[in-house]
């Protein structure tokens, strides 16, 4: 049973710089992610990619009031992920309601039970966006009792200021910062 999970967030094309709401230097982790992927199914880790998977008319669109321009619809290109995945990858499709936000890989999934499932006691967080999905994924997973690590070299956020209190308050809650690994 693997103890260990690497939980890439959201690395799909729209949050990427030519997408529709990009991640400035999204792409530049690509590699990163890429290289983590590679080395955690090599000790064995489960690997798990989680992807925003919205329905056309979701509440967090502009044209439904929402904050944000449509991105990451089901089954669009937009919503493709841009990281390499293992056959065995658990993919967890998320605010996929048209009327619910969701910006944390477990709410609304069964992620919790699956990490459950496979003896996982330690997660390994990376993707984007540092301040909104991998910052709620990641609070998410400390109070689901796992052991909870953020991949500094392998997030991004959308802005720097936001960014730095979000890692602040990873901290707090018990995530450890990794530089690198
Ligand atoms: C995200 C904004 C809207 C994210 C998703 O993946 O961080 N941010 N939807
Ligand atoms: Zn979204």
């Amino acid at each position: 049973m693997p103890e260990e999970a690497l939980i890439v967030v959201d690395m799909q094309r729209d949050f990427m710089p030519g997408g529709t709401l990009p991640v400035p230097d999204g792409d530049k982790i690509i590699s990163k992610c890429n290289g983590y992927i590679k080395n955690f199914k090599k000790r064995g880790a489960l690997i798990v990619a989680t992807r925003d998977w919205h329905p056309k008319n979701h509440i967090s669109f502009k044209a439904q009031g929402g904050p944000w321009p449509r991105h990451c619809v089901q089954d669009t290109p937009g919503a493709e992920f841009v990281v390499e995945l293992p056959q065995d990858a658990v993919i967890i499709s998320k605010a996929t309601e048209p009327d619910k936000e969701a910006y944390s890989g477990f709410e609304g999934t069964n992620l919790a039970e699956i990490l459950r499932e496979n003896g996982v006691k330690s997660v390994y967080v990376c993707g984007v966006a540092t301040e909104y999905c991998v910052k709620a994924t990641a609070l998410d997973a400390v109070k689901n009792g796992f052991e909870t690590y953020l991949l500094l070299d392998a997030v991004k956020g959308i802005k720097p200021e936001d960014e730095e209190l979000a890692l602040k308050e990873l901290e707090k809650a018990g995530v450890k910062l990794l530089p690198s690994l």
